[in-house]
């Protein structure tokens, strides 16, 4: 059999489970998950491969009514993976809330001709009876090529939506080495590794408010061992305030978790330092922006 390879965005409101999807596809955590929405910012990619087949995701930002312009960016950033990929897959969850955004996405993919196939996620949060008519609703509105209920966090149905994905690929050859699971840098990975911890940890605007750069990072091959130096931007003072925390309680919580996931993923004895600063409204700041990779 000839050998098959594609690209395969996965799209959807924020807080799906996209992300978490993702991760369970391939078995090693790529995208960082939180339970904020809009926790993805670009398009991360993630390699499936198998012996006779290689699928490249992209798990884009949550697709939803942007106020801001740095919301619109991550909403075209989303979509604009539509036209490039031979499978869309649509993640939408059992939530009644997360129904009309994703309708709302629905809508964005009449002119589409790619097959789009539907993950109906976290279905451990709801009964049969709930579930089965949301099943047939979702196949009158539009021509999925297939609705599939699944549990990312429970890996429930996972490998199903693999399969109907490798039936809708094409003959082709790999486009990446067969022995890498993304092509992000480390220092991107860590980064987000940070900014998953502050989602973890802070509340309202100052999540939303943080970008991470990496300013060293440092090797030392013999010792396995890597010396990182990051630092953290927040919008306002007040902001850095709370990151910080009293007594500097918070950034250690967020320092320790993060260097022990940092630790976990990369192998290695791992030094993290921590700084935090204060870029004013850097959102709304095109050179920011594209100082942060954004
Ligand atoms: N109960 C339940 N929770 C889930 C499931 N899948 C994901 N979640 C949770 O849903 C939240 C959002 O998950 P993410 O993977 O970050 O969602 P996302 O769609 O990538 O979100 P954005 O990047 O913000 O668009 C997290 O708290 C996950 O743990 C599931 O199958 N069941
Ligand atoms: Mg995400």
């Amino acid at each position: 059999m000839a050998f098959k390879s594609g690209f395969i965005a996965i799209i959807g409101a924020p807080n799906v489970g996209k992300s978490t999807l993702l991760n369970h596809i391939l078995g090693q955590k790529i995208a960082i998950t939180s339970p904020k929405p809009q926790t993805t910012r670009n398009k991360i990619v993630g390699i499936l491969n198998k012996p006779s087949c290689q699928l490249v995701f992209w798990d884009t930002p949550g697709i939803h009514l942007a106020k801001t312009p740095f919301g619109r960016r991550m909403v075209e950033i989303a979509l604009s993976t539509l036209k490039e990929v031979d499978v869309i897959l649509l993640v939408v969850d059992t939530s009644p809330s997360t129904g009309s955004k994703s309708e709302w996405i629905i809508k964005t993919l009449r002119n589409i001709k790619t097959p789009v196939i539907m993950a109906i996620n976290k279905i451990d949060l709801v009964s049969k009876e709930t579930l089965l008519p949301l099943i047939d609703y979702y196949h009158t509105i539009y021509d999925f090529e297939a609705i599939i209920p699944i549990s990312a966090l429970l890996k429930d149905g996972i490998d199903l939506v693999v399969d109907e994905i490798i039936k809708r690929l094409p003959e082709g050859l790999p486009y990446f080495p067969k022995d890498i699971a993304t092509d992000q840098w480390e220092r991107f990975l860590v980064a987000e590794i940070i900014r998953e911890r502050i989602f973890h940890h802070v509340y309202q605007e100052v999540p939303y408010s943080t970008a991470v750069t990496i300013e060293e990072f440092k090797e030392e091959e013999k010792r396995n061992f890597i010396s990182i130096h990051a630092t953290i931007y927040v919008e306002r003072d007040s902001q850095k305030g709370i990151i910080i925390g009293q007594g500097g309680k918070m950034l250690k919580v967020i320092g320790e978790e993060a260097r022990k996931a940092i630790e976990s993923i990369l192998g290695a004895r791992v030094f993290l330092g921590l700084w935090v600063r204060v870029q004013k409204d850097w959102r709304k700041d095109e050179k920011a922006l594209r100082r942060f990779g954004y």
